[in-house]
């Protein structure tokens, strides 16, 4: 491709709503631009890399065994009526009203719309299993798209469905699928970990997410080194940890504490450590109060709540007008001892003693509180989050952590669509059975941002070749120069030859800009063509390698097309 003709609008300033690396290369680079909040553009270098990643994803479901489809993306609510999700996903869903105004939406997932086809279509056990997949737009109204293509509201997934006759079944197709799914990441060149994760509101006796470690990501993973346990915050295990603390049974003592209002200003006053303390944070759950406690210098972890809970809605911090209304005390001296409604305890406050915690009275906490003495929580559970440093709860060793972007997300589902909406079989003893499921999603157009996220530098995009838009340039240094825009032109010509995806810079530009242009849109090697060209001496770059080097014409056509053909 001539770069005179290119469409490549290139920027020297982007917009501040663009924090993270990604989204400001890939609006300097000309990849994509905003429309409206979390909706895009993909301009033709950006198009030209998201099919790039499209093609792998296709490449290795298919390679899988899986099968392509493509459905609809405006749906009747019909679509969700069976299984009750009409009404679950709230404004994240985006509904409309056609002309005879029946209610349809824009398709955020669909468990449903397989599952029927499913139905629909397949009579008989014999034609099980299937594992069907399509690469579709999606839209979901989040609250707060940010990050460019990290998280938009019009977004490609590729979502795969998985159809067995049993359990054994499912997990043949959940590992074929997860196979896959490490194929299709190591040819993005992402470096990505795999983590126990937790299946929310999708049911299912468990899931895996695919993470790229990054720390603009979205979620948190705790892993250890030793012996590879890894899981999202969500989902991690927390071993519950002594601390020391005043041995032998004191009386209950109230002590007044001014303005004492958060654990630092505790710690400050009562010269005790965090871990001597007690949390009780109230908590709003679906439409009752709770009382959730941990430790003094841990957190609740939400999800971990609302599973312990049981609850539909996310659990929400009660409003400060129903803490005073249930302490009868301003915020912050919710205590446990007397409450009244309802106390769930993380694991670690079982191992407490003569700890503080508030007196549900303003100005005042209890000192040397005991468990079984002075209250009993309705239960203890893993409800905190877990930390760097808190032991691996399979080896004991140390565990880290890190933010990480999820890229892909698969799902032991079982029966949870199958039965909702009767995709069932007769077995070969005429027995009528239930379809088992597994539902694998990838974030396609998040797997561009990702990519960028790992693969840069102060010069810009550095695309792995697998991926990247264009494959190789060849720049004349000099357009005036007859003899090395001919020179050019006839590398350009032997690349396109073999086959690269090449582009020639003939624009009337200086060569600084356009070895700054080549840097910032990623193109992985170029040729340049200067003051040797009449030598046949010409300059060979990687952009991921150090230096350019002095090569003869045919020796240079001969490393890029190696160096591209061996990193597809
Ligand atoms: C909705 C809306 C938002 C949603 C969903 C549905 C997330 C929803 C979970 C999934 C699970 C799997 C198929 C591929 C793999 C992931 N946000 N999820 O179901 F209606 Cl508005 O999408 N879906």
């Amino acid at each position: 491709m001539r770069m005179s003709k290119l469409l490549m609008p290139t920027l020297r300033e982007v917009p501040a709503e663009a924090e993270i690396t990604s989204h400001k290369l890939m609006l300097r680079a000309g990849l994509i631009r905003k429309l409206a909040a979390g909706i895009y553009s993909y301009l033709p270098l950006g198009l030209k890399f998201y099919k790039k990643v499209e093609n792998i994803v296709r490449e290795e479901m298919d390679r899988a065994g899986a099968q392509e489809l493509l459905m609809a993306a405006l749906l009747p609510a019909e679509a969700y009526m069976a299984s009750g999700r009409w009404e679950v996903f709230g404004p994240n869903m985006f509904k409309l009203k056609d002309r005879n105004d029946r209610d349809f939406c824009l398709g955020p997932t669909h468990e449903e719309l397989f599952t029927q086809t499913m139905i629909n279509e397949v009579h008989s056990y014999k034609e099980y299993p299937k594992t069907l997949y399509q690469i579709q737009t999606k839209y979901r109204d989040e609250a707060r798209p940010r990050f460019g293509l990290m998280r938009g509201r019009e977004f490609v997934m590729k979502d795969a469905y998985s159809f067995d006759l049993d359990e054994a079944g499912l997990d043949k197709s959940y590992k074929i699928m997860y196979d896959a799914y490490c194929r299709i990441f190591t040819r993005l060149g992402l470096d990505f970990t795999i983590v126990d994760a937790d299946s929310g509101a999708m049911g299912g006796s468990g899931s895996q997410e695919f993470m790229v470690k990054s720390p603009v990501g979205e979620d948190g993973i705790a892993y250890c080194d030793s012996c590879g346990y890894a899981a999202n915050y969500e989902k991690a295990e927390c071993v519950p940890e002594r601390k020391p603390s005043e041995e032998g049974e004191k009386p209950l003592e109230k002590i007044h504490t001014p303005n004492a209002h958060t654990i630092e200003e505790l710690v400050a006053f009562m010269g005790a450590e965090p871990y001597n303390f007690a949390k009780t944070i109230i908590y709003k759950a679906d439409d009752k109060y709770v009382a959730v406690m941990v430790r003094g210098d841990r957190e609740v972890n939400e999800v971990k709540l609302k599973n312990l809970l049981g609850c539909t809605d996310d659990p929400e911090l009660a409003e400060p007008a129903a803490v005073r209304e249930i302490t009868h005390a301003e915020v912050g001296f919710a205590g446990p001892v007397g409450i009244g409604i309802p106390v769930y305890a993380d694991k670690e406050i079982e191992l407490m003693e003569n700890f503080i915690v508030g007196a549900n009275e303003t100005d005042m906490h209890y000192k040397n509180v005991r468990l079984g003495r002075d209250f009993t929580p309705e239960l203890f559970a893993d409800i905190r989050t877990i930390e760097t440093g808190d032991k691996c709860p399979h080896c004991g060793g140390e565990i880290k952590t890190a933010q990480g972007i999820e890229v892909g997300h698969i799902f032991k589902l079982g029966t949870k669509y199958s039965d909702a909406l009767g995709l069932k079989y007769l077995d070969e003893n005429g027995k009528s059975q239930t379809v088992i499921m597994g539902c694998y999603g990838i974030g396609v157009s998040r797997c561009l941002a990702a990519v960028i996220e790992q693969c840069n530098d102060e010069n810009g995009i550095i695309f792995p070749v697998s991926v990247a838009p264009y494959e190789a340039v060849v720049i004349p240094v000099n357009n005036k120069q007859e003899e090395q825009m001919h020179l050019a032109e006839e590398i350009y010509d032997r690349l396109k030859a073999e086959g690269i995806d090449a582009l020639f810079d003939d624009r009337a530009e200086r060569a600084g800009v356009k070895f700054k242009d080549a840097d910032l849109i990623g193109v992985p090697v170029r040729i340049v063509v200067g003051k040797k060209c009449g030598e046949g001496i010409v300059e060979y770059k990687e952009r991921a390698g150090e230096s350019a080097v002095e090569k003869t014409v045919n020796d240079a056509v001969a490393d890029v097309v190696k160096f591209i053909k061996e990193n597809r």
